[in-house]
């Protein structure tokens, strides 16, 4: 129906109706096998019949939709790459990638969610729990009776993580756990946390908090105009005693923390690029059917102009990330090229939405389309899990030598 109706609601019943079509302008479905096909397919279904009929007005009202859960946990969104024995999933890194790509799609506070549950939560008690912390944890997140949160953000320390003063002390049979955390996503709900604190030698280890722990609490974050979505909390830790048999044994130091963070910012350089494809297929469908001066505006050149360049990006973005796990899989991606991907991904997702959103006109400020929440969502996207200006300084490095953060 071409976009030319004066009444609201004509507007109402074209829009909600996801008619998302994945562009793949290199062919590179062609380079995926038949499971990451059906996995990735399987979980765009799922996406079209649960998610995009409720997201906008989740987001308007600013409500993580909990009923999701479970459907979340059968698509294989919590560790994809977690053994089965664990619960988890056992795919690579490509149909991880393809799980994140087509949540985000969605929306990128439910990809949030599980890339924190996935990557922030089961991937540091798989990698660095103990085996009675993982036949405990990981199968219950797995299955999403218990969710996740991951604390390492702190009020005053967010791009440099290592000067955190959140802290342990060792009291023979427990730790007492004191300090806070800041900006974390799941918190409000989380039944378990993954924590990073320094002992009293200022090394920084990880704890398994669980929210029934006495002085622990996990205040909402409200008046969001980003990841609406997606709860986001504080936590405040008033003398936490800690068993002792909820410390991560296997890892001491920042590497600890920041070796989650490349699994997850793995999950976000495919997952920014699904909100990119959306925006640009919500943009290409609505300029062939919008008319202006007695002609589709996807017929002018200004019009073309955007379309090709947000095609351009997304593919070199798509071959990028494909790339990198490939790499992944073979245990040979560093945590530079991971930076590089989660950058780029999230620049180009977030020009494509603001040139998007200007071919929608009028219509592309309002929830009608899913443009408009998917820009608000990537300033948050751009700034969480590294900032922008952070995995430019990476790369840096990592071509240099040079440190230029202090
Ligand atoms: P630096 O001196 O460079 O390194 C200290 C040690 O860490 C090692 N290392 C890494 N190890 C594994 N993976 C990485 N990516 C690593 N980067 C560094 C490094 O080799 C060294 O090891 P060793 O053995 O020699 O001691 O560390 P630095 O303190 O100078 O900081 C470096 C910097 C700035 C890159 C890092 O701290 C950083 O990445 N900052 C950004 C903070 C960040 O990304 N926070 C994210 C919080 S979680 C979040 O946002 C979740 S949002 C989730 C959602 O909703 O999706
Ligand atoms: P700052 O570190 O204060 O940075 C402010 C500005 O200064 C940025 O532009 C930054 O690039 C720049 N800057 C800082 N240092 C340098 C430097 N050396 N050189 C040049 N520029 C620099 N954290 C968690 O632990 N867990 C979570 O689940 C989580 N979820 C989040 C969800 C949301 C919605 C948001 C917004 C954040 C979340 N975060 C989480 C926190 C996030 O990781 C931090 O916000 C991020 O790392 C940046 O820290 P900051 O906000 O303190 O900014």
């Amino acid at each position: 129906m071409p976009y030319q109706t004066t009444s609201a609601e004509d507007f109402h019943r074209s829009a909600k109706k996801d008619q998302f079509e994945a562009p793949d302008y290199y062919l590179l479905d062609e380079l995926l096998s038949e499971e990451h096909k059906l996995v990735r397919d399987s979980v765009r279904s799922w996406v079209k019949k649960e998610l995009s009929p409720i997201i906008e007005d989740c987001a308007q009202k600013s409500q993580f939709p909990h009923h999701l859960i479970p459907g979340l946990a059968e698509i294989g969104a919590f560790g994809p790459t977690i053994p089965a024995e664990y619960g988890g999933a056992g795919l690579d890194y490509i149909s991880y990638g393809l799980i994140m790509q087509e949540i985000e799609r969605g929306d990128s506070g439910i990809r949030s969610a599980a890339s924190v549950q996935g990557s922030l939560v089961m991937y540091p008690i798989y990698a660095y729990g103990s085996e009675e912390q993982k036949a405990h944890y990981l199968p219950k997140l797995a299955s999403g009776e218990y969710m996740g949160c991951f604390g390492l953000t702190e009020p005053n320390h967010g791009s440099d993580p290592g000067s955190m003063i959140t802290n342990i002390k060792d009291m023979g049979d427990h730790y007492l756990l004191n300090g806070s955390k800041m900006w974390i996503s799941n918190a409000p709900f989380a039944d378990i946390a993954i924590v990073w604190a320094k002992d009293e030698e200022g090394i920084i280890r990880g704890l398994i908090l669980e929210k029934s722990m006495e002085g622990y609490s996990a205040p909402e974050i409200h008046n969001k105009w980003s990841l609406r979505a997606s709860a986001t909390g504080e936590l405040v830790f008033n003398n936490v005693k800690v068993p002792k048999a909820n410390l991560l044994p296997g890892v001491k130091g920042i590497k600890g923390p920041l070796g989650c963070l490349n699994q997850a910012r793995y999950g976000i350089a495919w997952g920014a690029l699904g909100a990119a494809m959306d925006c640009y297929d919500t943009a290409l469908r609505y300029s062939k059917e919008r008319m202006q001066f007695g002609r589709p505006i996807a017929g002018f050149q200004l019009q073309q102009k955007k379309l090709a360049e947000m095609l351009t990006e997304i593919t070199k973005g798509q071959l990028l990330v494909w790339r990198l796990g490939v790499l992944k899989n073979e245990n040979r991606a560093s945590p530079a090229q991971i930076s590089m991907a989660k950058r780029n991904s999230v620049e180009t997702a977030l020009n494509v939405a603001r040139e998007a959103r200007q071919m929608l006109g009028g219509m592309g400020i309002t929830g009608e389309f899913p443009i408009m929440r998917h820009m608000m969502n990537l300033e948050s996207v751009v700034t969480y899990e590294g900032t922008h200006d952070i995995h430019l300084l990476i790369t840096g490095l990592d071509i240099t030598g040079l440190s230029a953060f202090a």
